[in-house]
């Protein structure tokens, strides 16, 4: 083969490898662009504990109510010769989060520390109301404005352990509309039974009254 024909063939060989090269640089460069822009929108971790002085429980004793912010939230009944009522409130405070936040997701996860007796017998399920009763812990059983009532359950409810609920629309509810607390409300799908006997499930609190240190919780995850 002549050398000027050698010439262009060695130069074919190295252009059509040199466009080979090229063009995967390029595309490499062009996908890496575009993790980088999905990066950008990596949504913020972020874990709010419940208020202590807004969660608790309140039951009815007698002909009255009790409410107590220093106790562990429980829900069920209590019975002496009169069946008590009981529910549990959990607030939990929205300041961290930036305004015109979207929320990708929310876990409500509280844990449960120890059950009396057969709460699921008397209860069936816990059902989840979202509630918003401000900065005053309710004094009576069913107290605050119910914002969307019975929108999970807690099944398993002589289990003890991490109970965790989606509360992604009612988060989103709760900054869309302005609030600064973000509150639920706990209570049994079915009264006390009137057997003179506690069946009760014991939620923990933000002050680790139950000394478990499985604090309740609001799992947040969001972008700006
Ligand atoms: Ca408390
Ligand atoms: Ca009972």
């Amino acid at each position: 083969m002549p050398p000027l024909m050698t010439l262009i063939e060695n130069a074919r060989v190295i252009a059509t490898a040199f466009a080979i090269t090229t063009s995967l640089f390029l595309a490499g460069c062009g996908g890496g662009g575009g993790g980088e822009n999905d990066d950008q929108i990596e949504p913020v971790q972020l874990t709010v504990v419940s208020t202590p002085e807004l969660d608790g429980l309140t039951a009815i004793v007698g002909q009255s109510t009790d409410s107590a912010t220093d106790i562990a939230p429980a829900v069920g009944d209590f019975a002496s010769n009169i069946g008590r009522d009981v529910v549990g409130y959990y607030s939990f405070d929205l300041s961290q989060i930036p305004a015109g936040a979207r929320i990708v997701s929310a876990r409500l996860s509280l844990f449960s520390s120890r059950t009396l007796n057969d709460p699921e017998e008397m209860m069936v399920h816990i059902k989840l109301d979202h509630v918003n009763y401000g900065n005053l812990f309710p004094q009576v059983l069913l107290a605050g404005a119910a914002l969307d009532l019975d929108f999970a359950q807690i099944d398993d409810v002589n289990t003890t352990g991490r109970k965790d609920v989606d509360v992604t629309a009612q988060l989103q509810d709760d900054l869309d509309s302005g609030r600064t607390t973000s509150q639920y409300r706990l209570r049994g799908a079915v009264g006390t039974d009137n057997d003179n006997q506690s069946d009760v499930v014991v939620l923990t609190d933000a002050e680790d009254t139950e000394g478990t240190g499985e604090l309740p919780m609001l799992i947040i995850e969001y972008t700006e």
